[in-house]
């Protein structure tokens, strides 16, 4: 009997020996099927607009949020193997109605204010600068209530929670839970204080109980990174670059279990040391110009543009003007199971 009938009989058997297999299943390093992109914001805001004017948001489909496709990932709605980025609009008084989902979900928000987010009956307003939370199996339902349309940033684990087969979802009631507006959510008012929780509530919890981060806050730390570092305090991740990293009150860790979230300021003409790590993430410009150089290659950058980086791409930032940046990744899934790698 041949070598090749040996292989013909495995395949009738749905056999594969590893010998034919090896380097494909354990390359020298991370050899990532997803490829590095950039999605300009003036070219996803129109086309968010057109499906605001042409799409109804409701029952079903649940929400208009059009999601970045890796170009290497077979035309699935992944931007990397574990993270989800989609641009969601909601038009003037549009309602998207109540649901909730293991997986975990962030919004951050580049323009534009005047939607409510419902998360578990408590409404936390979106505006620029602000990153909010809705982690896994919370009720959450979105309303505008303003005359003018709103789109944003959302984030996801759903490719990751697909791979495990994790995935569950369950509607929730058609009419929104809440109508209110307060301009600051319960969530906020209970947990939102610097370095302070209240002793009634029990943790640490998988997730942040922080509905939302503030932009002032937020604006507020990579100024003050920036003032210290003026003032002779090496305080900055390096020369030039203030970053802060969103945290879980509850266990100082990050924000949900899945998924990492980031600000980074650059003073204008930094340029940051190229590196690279195993595991993926998301850049979004919020403010200024910039360039992001991904494998040496140089993509100019302005705001709202949003940027790929695979596993183990090496990335470099440069600011042109001041620029500030938002980044979300995978990374607590990689510390978690001890895969973390970088250089
Ligand atoms: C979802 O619930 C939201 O709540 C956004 O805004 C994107 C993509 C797939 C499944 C659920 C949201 C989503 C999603």
């Amino acid at each position: 009997m041949s070598e090749e009938q040996l292989y013909k009989d495995f395949e009738a058997e749905n056999l594969l020996p590893l010998w034919t297999q090896r380097a494909d299943l354990m390359p020298t390093h991370p050899a990532p099927a997803a490829v590095p992109h950039v999605w300009k914001w003036s070219t996803l805001y129109p086309l968010a607009q057109r499906a605001g004017d042409l799409v109804p948001v409701g029952r079903g489909g649940e929400r208009r949020a059009i999601a970045l496709a890796n170009p290497g990932l077979g035309g699935r709605p992944y931007a990397t193997p574990t993270l989800w980025a989609a641009i969601q609009y909601l038009g003037p008084r549009e309602v998207a109605p109540d649901h909730r989902h293991t997986q975990n979900a962030f919004r951050f928000v580049v323009e534009g204010e005047g939607v409510w987010t419902v998360v578990n009956g408590d409404p936390v307003a979106m505006r620029r600068g602000d990153f909010l939370l809705t982690p896994g199996w919370h009720f959450h339902g979105h309303h505008n209530v303003s005359d003018a349309p709103m789109a944003w940033l959302d984030g996801l684990d759903i490719p990751f929670v697909q791979h495990l087969d994790a995935g569950f979802f369950e509607f929730g009631p058609d009419e929104v839970t809440s109508e209110e507006t307060p301009s600051v959510s319960r969530s906020e008012r209970l947990w939102a204080h610097p370095g302070i929780r209240p002793v009634s509530q029990p943790g640490p919890r998988p997730s942040s109980p922080i509905a939302a981060y503030r932009w002032e806050h937020t604006d507020a730390a990579l100024r003050e990174q920036l003032a210290l570092e003026d003032e002779g305090h090496a305080v900055t991740l390096e020369p030039g670059h203030a970053a802060i990293r969103f945290t879980n009150p509850t266990t100082g860790g990050d924000v949900m279990p899945t998924i990492r979230a980031e600000f980074h300021r650059l003073r204008a003409g930094t340029r940051t040391t190229a590196r690279r790590e195993a595991g993926s993430s998301v850049w979004q410009v919020f403010d200024g110009t910039g360039v992001l150089v991904l494998d040496g290659a140089e993509h100019p950058v302005e705001r709202g543009d949003l940027v790929v980086v695979p596993s183990w791409c090496r990335l470099s930032v440069g600011a042109t003007t001041e620029l500030d940046l938002f980044r979300f990744s995978d990374a607590p899934i990689f510390h978690a199971l001890n895969l973390e790698n970088s250089e």
